[in-house]
């Protein structure tokens, strides 16, 4: 479908133009995610967008499907129970790195250890975008932050390894510069069932780039490209090509029982029991 006819079906263009800074990665992330619903041929209404704060959670506010822009770091507890009272909906969470894995860390690590079937999109752009550049969890140490004009002390997380270990079933990182796969890891994460994170790593001129002289968005770009390869192609590489490189890819794609499920069926097991 092209852009404008996406724009027409998926966008609510009374909120358009967006307040997205020129340059931002965070337009792409919200496209890419629109094409991933529309190449799965999803029903708008029986698909829930759920955001925190920050730019990224923005996004909810321009796409036209059933949307809750909740509080900061707290999407996932609203989308548990979104899904909880109607296991029938695909529910997506669209969160910054800080929503995602500052203030909202302990509900990223209980949702992927339950294994409840969501799916989280986390738009890591390393730093606080939305409140002016503050470092957050994600942020590279060494790196400067309004909160940290000396460099950051602090050893930043890797998500992946984070949603792995906490228990999700899948579990992939993009780019905002590799689209077409970052499409893929959305609709693999929307279709699999179970708890699914998707780390997207997005880029902030405004914030990061100009603090941390990362140069325009186009040469942020450009650094996506350069330094971001395939986990399949950094596996063959020589430990000296390593070098400064990042990973993306797919990297947990398992299947284990599934809370809604799990929890649904008890009731209807004690249900049996009470009628017997
Ligand atoms: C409880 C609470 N604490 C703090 C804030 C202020 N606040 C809003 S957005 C934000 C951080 C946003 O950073 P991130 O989640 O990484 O998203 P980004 O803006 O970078 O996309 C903070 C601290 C808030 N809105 N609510
Ligand atoms: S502050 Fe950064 S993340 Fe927020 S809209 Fe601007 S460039 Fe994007």
């Amino acid at each position: 479908m092209r852009s404008s006819q996406l724009v027409e079906k998926y966008f609510r263009t009374k909120n358009l133009p967006h307040i997205w800074c020129p340059g931002c990665s965070l337009g792409i992330a919200t496209r890419s995610l629109v094409v991933a619903i529309d190449e799965l041929g999803l029903d708008k209404n029986k698909t829930v967008i759920v955001s925190g704060i920050g730019c990224s959670s923005r996004a909810v506010g321009y796409l036209d499907f059933n949307t809750i822009h909740t509080t900061h770091g707290r999407a996932l507890a609203f989308a548990t129970g979104v899904k909880l009272a109607n296991p029938e909906l695909h529910v997506i969470v669209i969160s910054g790195d800080g929503d995602a894995s500052a203030i909202g860390g302990n509900h990223l690590i209980h949702a992927a250890r339950r294994n409840i079937d969501l799916t989280l999109l986390i738009f890591n752009n390393n730093i606080y975008g939305m409140t002016g550049g503050q470092f957050s969890p994600t942020t590279p140490h060494a790196a400067l932050g309004t909160t940290a004009p000396f460099g950051v002390v602090e050893q930043p997380f890797d998500l992946v390894k984070l949603a792995e270990g906490a228990g999700a079933t899948y579990v992939a990182r993009g780019t905002a510069f590799h689209v077409n796969p970052l499409v893929k890891y959305y609709k693999n994460a929307i279709e699999h069932k179970g708890f699914s994170m998707v780390e997207t790593i997005c880029i902030c001129p405004t914030y990061y780039g100009r603090q941390n002289k990362s140069g325009t968005a186009v040469q942020m770009m450009h650094w996506l490209k350069d330094s971001f390869v395939l986990n399949t192609a950094y596996d063959k590489m020589p430990e000296e090509k390593r070098q400064g490189k990042h990973v993306y890819g797919e990297f947990v794609k398992k299947d284990l029982p599934e809370y809604v499920e799990e929890y649904v069926g008890i009731i209807e097991r004690l249900k049996g029991e009470e009628d017997a």
